[in-house]
């Protein structure tokens, strides 16, 4: 029997790394696959969506006699039980809970890490069979070991990541996840319920054509960034245009799609909401981590996205990533004026 030997599973892919730091425990391995099994737990339900009418509305009993949760819900139910349940994690920050969770049992508080997530984000498109996903981080605690973790191992700047990652319900599903030493794709084979490799070594395109941005909110955005918006419609050939606008409302499918093909992606500050809408913790820095080892760049319009000092669990911050030199770009706009 001939075995396809250019198929490589999750598993196989993160023991390989593990190899290559003999030092290594192992720890965060099992994290990522905690995380990959509550992700494939998610896929069947988010796959499953469409048949609500019929299995039974949230918050309702369904025709199995069984309380029907909201999606979000059982995401979240579905992280925190892998996470509380494995040996690595020692407590977790989700858009999902209104404070951080300290597990405080005897294995978890001798884990290394703590995770923060967004377990089911872009959920108000559930509905409508439109791409949603889960969006994660991880930190090394800075509490010692053997003790429950506290609010400062959740409330390290961005750039004190050790791993961040997404998973993306799409036509496929695919978890993507980073470490500093590079980003890797895996897409999940229904076949056998394996994410295997399909895209090693995700790097972001330095330049892009699609600029993805609410226009709905374009008269509420600073001068500066409706000029840059007004530049991005002026695209000529000459000028590497002609950009194309692209906006799902699901940011983990708008930036992973600008991820692979270059592109910049904003949620700028409004005169409504002028910290933005979307969170520091568990949506910008595990994105921003990602693309900044991809080769891109994630600002809040000033600062750059990692070197943000947290304040609380769900602190919002305007957001732009993408593209290197789309970023250098937009960056000569906002600075006008200062
Ligand atoms: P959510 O966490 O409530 O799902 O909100 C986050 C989502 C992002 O995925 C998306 O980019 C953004 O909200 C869209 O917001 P808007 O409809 O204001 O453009
Ligand atoms: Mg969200």
């Amino acid at each position: 029997m001939t075995v396809n030997r250019k198929i490589l599973t999750l598993d196989e892919f993160t023991l390989q790394q593990l190899r290559q730091f003999p030092s290594a425990t192992g720890e965060l391995s099992s994290l990522l696959r905690d995380i990959a099994l509550a992700a494939k737990r998610i896929n069947v339900e988010v796959n499953k969506a469409g048949l609500v009418d019929i299995l039974g509305d949230a918050g309702t009993i369904n025709v199995q006699g069984e309380d029907v949760k909201k999606l979000d819900i059982y995401a979240n139910n579905q992280f925190m039980g892998v996470l509380q349940h494995g040996i690595s994690c020692a407590g977790i920050g989700s858009e999902e809970l209104d404070d951080f969770v300290v597990f405080d049992d005897e294995v978890s508080n001798n884990s290394k890490y703590v995770v923060q997530f967004d377990p089911l984000d872009g959920s108000g498109n559930i509905d409508v069979n439109i791409s949603i996903g889960t969006i994660f981080s991880v930190y090394r605690r800075i509490s010692p070991l053997g003790t429950p973790c506290v609010k400062e191992d959740f409330l390290q700047a961005g750039n004190r990541q050790v791993a961040a990652g997404y998973i993306i319900y799409g036509s496929s599903t695919m978890y993507v996840y980073a470490t500093k030493r590079g980003v890797n794709g895996f897409t999940l084979d229904p076949a056998i319920g394996e994410f295997c490799l399909s895209h090693p070594d995700i790097k972001c395109p330095p330049d892009g054509k699609v600029y993805s941005v609410n226009h709905g909110n374009f008269f509420q955005y600073h001068e500066n960034i409706r000029e840059y918006i007004n530049v991005c419609q002026k695209k000529t050939k000459e000028t590497g245009g002609p950009y194309t606008q692209r906006y799902i409302g699901s940011m983990v499918a708008d930036v992973h799609r600008n991820l692979m093909k270059g592109g910049i992606f904003m949620y700028p500050g409004t005169t409504d909401k002028p910290g933005g809408k979307l969170r520091l913790l568990y949506e910008c820095n595990p994105f921003a981590f990602i693309v900044e080892v991809a080769g891109g760049r994630a600002t809040d319009g000033t600062r750059r996205i990692l070197d943000i000092p947290p304040t609380h669990l769900h602190e919002r911050t305007p957001f732009f990533i993408g593209s290197k030199n789309m970023m250098d770009e937009l960056d000569t706009y906002l600075e006008k004026g200062k």
